[in-house]
């Protein structure tokens, strides 16, 4: 099938199952961003030896709009040609109230989850709208539906992930250009290593006394939402482990 993804956040989590499921699938070539240089070059070593798919890494900070203009610009006008784009790159930083928050966190969170979205997707759809033909799937969270204590800036960039789901949805709906949003409760991936920058032990305590979402979970879901014919939009799907009921809600056994 000669067709192209670009992935953000390929190096670990969700974004690195979705380029594998998409590489399953017969994918073409997949464009793999990230900042970590050297997951990206393997990842895509693997896929290629395992699928046979040209893999591009392309490593930048999604929060630097040049450098992510400049990454997108080393590609050939035929690399450019972008059916699915996964907006997948994002993070959560610490889980203070917001009166004893970090504006250096807010900025990244803020910068990386929002602005940078922004500015891959500024770069592709042109393209898409011009061949009246595309997919654009943001991963949100169940953070871009409810709020739960300390989640405050996280869950804010999330909810604008939503509001921006739906407003490019009629952007790009007259050129039939699809939008998918996914919405993820807890999944087991380096999500709360990051959070609580390093302290594994309380990020382990996350996902412990019962079966959280694994990454491969949302690339299943994501794959559903491609396959799905041209006429087909997938809009929306929240999806959660067994044992969350919603964000305030996780039984543990
Ligand atoms: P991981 O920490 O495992 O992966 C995050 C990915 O984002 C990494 O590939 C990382 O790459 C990339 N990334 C982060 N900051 C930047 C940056 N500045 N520039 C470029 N890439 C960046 O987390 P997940 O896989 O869990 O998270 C993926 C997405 O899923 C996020 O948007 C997250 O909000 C969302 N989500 C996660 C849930 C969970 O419970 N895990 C639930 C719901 C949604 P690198 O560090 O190499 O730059
Ligand atoms: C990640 C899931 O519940 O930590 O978006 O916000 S949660």
């Amino acid at each position: 099938m000669s067709k192209i993804a670009l992935i953000t956040g390929a190096t670990a989590g969700i974004g690195e199952a979705c380029a594998e499921r998409i590489a399953a699938g017969q994918f073409s070539t997949l464009i793999l961003t990230g900042r970590r240089q050297e997951r990206l070059k393997q990842l895509a070593e693997q896929l290629t030896e395992t699928h046979g798919c040209t893999c591009i890494p392309l490593a930048f900070d999604i929060r630097n709009r040049a450098a992510t203009e400049a990454a997108w610009n080393t590609l050939s006008v035929e690399q450019q040609v972008i059916d699915v784009l996964v907006n997948n790159a994002g993070l959560a930083l610490d889980k203070s109230p917001l009166q004893a928050g970090n504006p250096d966190d807010w900025d990244t969170m803020i910068d990386t989850n929002l602005k940078g979205l922004l500015y891959i997707t500024r770069l592709v759809t042109p393209g898409m709208v011009a061949r009246r033909q595309g997919h654009v799937i943001n991963i949100g969270s169940i953070a871009g539906r409810e709020t739960y204590p300390g989640g405050n800036v996280y869950c804010a960039t999330k909810f604008a992930v939503e509001g921006l789901s739906r407003a490019m949805r009629i952007d790009l709906a007259p050129h039939r250009v699809r939008v998918t949003s996914i919405s993820p409760g807890l999944v087991e991936t380096e999500f709360s290593v990051v959070r609580f920058k390093g302290d594994a032990k309380r990020a382990a305590q996350v996902y412990q006394g019962y079966a959280p979402l694994v990454a491969r979970d949302i690339a299943e879901t994501v794959w559903f939402a491609i396959e799905q014919p041209p006429h087909v939009n997938i809009n929306d799907i929240n999806l959660t482990c067994t044992a969350q009921a919603n964000a305030a809600n996780l039984f543990k056994d």
